[in-house]
């Protein structure tokens, strides 16, 4: 009987290994530890002292499993599995360990923990697919330090080169180029980063669900359909600083108050723009107002926009009059207004027989599943740029996430696995 064959009882006989929650449980808790903010929730920001240990620890992780570690100019980090015929387009799972500020434990580090337990179930059943399966850390996921999201995925889908790396600046004026230089990246070997479409066979990342929409349902595991995309922009709001009580109401610019009744139209637009089955969402998550004294009519206020939907199209309807009724408020009030957009992100869909995949493996192992939207954004969509990808959502206690509050039971995470071990060899033994 040949190898496949016999791999395929195998996998069909359910010998399948369950993954480990107390394996889970222990390499999120060490990953853990790497944190700037111990005292309130996880802080592990891009090529920050706790992420580069951190990303030495995934390191150690990948090395004790025997995987083949290689990194690329932007900071992705590859734990390669062979498989048995190694030239095949691989199947890659990962996700991100980067996070925002005051965060919890499993954004992102659920998939790339859930990866590693893949390959350990593949090893531990003797299982050996045709195509190698890869476990990716992806670069900065989060925009926490760049501003930007998916620094690492923008750059394997062609979407983020050297100039734009010298372009993007963190608050201290450090270009991502030259942080990554400084930690002795291949800065030089930027353009062999992206990833040619055929090159990756598919990619599945597991992550939590962040909604608390698995809860609600009582289901264990989200199928994702389509990844939701956002369009960021950054506003500058300049009015006329004067004095609380030296001017009256008719004489005020108050920058303040105009970016107040734009926040408010952004909202009111944006919950106008639902149709019956439509996803969109706006966030104004930052604010500063300049000079921020008590008794000082403000002269100028910034502030952040995330508007987000699972169409492109009506995503960009939505930012077009959200824009518009901002320039209408700024002349009215008679304060003018500066933008930066960061990024206007496509939606992605997940493809059709990795969720089939998926599915199979849930109905297989008895684990509870419903179809889902992910209005959070993921590596996932762009590494959809290059290679079919699938999503697998594990329930977020409460629907908490972007906070310490943030939980996931383990044997959640651990079901997912079982599910993501699955669908991983089924889609590597094609
Ligand atoms: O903002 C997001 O959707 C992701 O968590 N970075
Ligand atoms: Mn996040
Ligand atoms: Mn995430």
């Amino acid at each position: 009987m040949n190898l496949a064959l016999e791999q395929e009882e195998a996998v069909s006989a359910d010998s399948f290994p369950k993954a480990s929650a107390a394996n889970i449980e222990r390499m999120l808790r060490n990953l853990n530890h790497f944190n700037s903010t111990p005292e309130f929730g996880t802080t592990r920001v891009l090529f920050t002292e706790p992420e580069v240990a951190a990303r030495e620890y995934i390191k150690r992780e990948m090395k004790q499993l025997g995987l083949k570690i290689r990194e690329d100019a932007a900071g992705n980090i590859f734990g390669t599995y062979e498989g048995t015929e190694p030239v095949l387009a691989p199947v890659w799972t990962g996700s991100h360990i980067d996070t925002v500020l005051n965060a919890g434990m499993f954004d992102g580090m659920s998939g790339v923990v859930a990866g590693l337990e893949a390959v350990r179930l593949f090893e531990e059943a003797g299982l050996r697919p045709r195509r190698s399966v890869v476990v990716v850390v992806y670069t900065s996921e989060e925009p926490t330090r760049f501003g930007l999201g998916c620094l690492g995925s923008r750059a394997l889908a062609g979407k983020l080169g050297a100039a734009e790396a010298k372009e993007l600046k963190d608050k201290d004026g450090n270009s991502l180029y030259d942080v990554l230089k400084s930690l002795g990246f291949p800065v030089e070997h930027f353009d062999e980063v992206p990833v040619r479409r055929g090159d990756v066979k598919a990619a599945v990342e597991l992550h939590i669900d962040q909604t608390g929409e698995l809860e609600r349902a009582d289901k264990t595991l989200g199928v994702v359909k389509t990844i939701c995309a956002p369009s960021v922009y950054d506003f500058k709001v300049t009015g006329r600083q004067s004095h609380a009580g030296g001017t009256s109401m008719a004489r005020r610019r108050d920058a303040f108050m105009a970016s107040a009744e734009m926040a408010l139209a952004a909202e009111r637009l944006t919950k106008e723009s639902l149709g019956k089955d439509d996803y969109a969402t706006a966030t104004i998550g930052r604010v500063n107002v300049i000079p921020g004294a008590v008794n000082v009519i403000p002269g100028e206020a910034d502030f952040s926009l995330d508007v987000r939907d699972a169409s492109f199209e009506h995503k960009k309807e939505l930012t077009q009059k959200i824009l518009a009724e901002f320039e209408e408020i700024a002349k009215k009030r008679e304060v003018t207004l500066d933008s930066k957009m960061y990024n206007d992100d496509h939606p992605m869909p997940c493809q059709d027989d990795i969720q089939k995949k998926l599915v199979e493996a849930a109905e297989e192992t008895g684990i509870s599943y419903i179809k889902t939207i992910s209005g959070a954004f993921h590596d996932s969509m762009l590494v959809g740029e290059f290679a079919p990808v699938g999503m697998l959502f594990v329930p977020s206690r409460d629907g908490i996430s972007h906070s310490p509050q943030e939980w996931t039971d383990f044997a959640d995470i651990a079901a997912g696995t079982d599910v993501l071990a699955r669908a991983l060899f089924a889609l590597a033994d094609e």
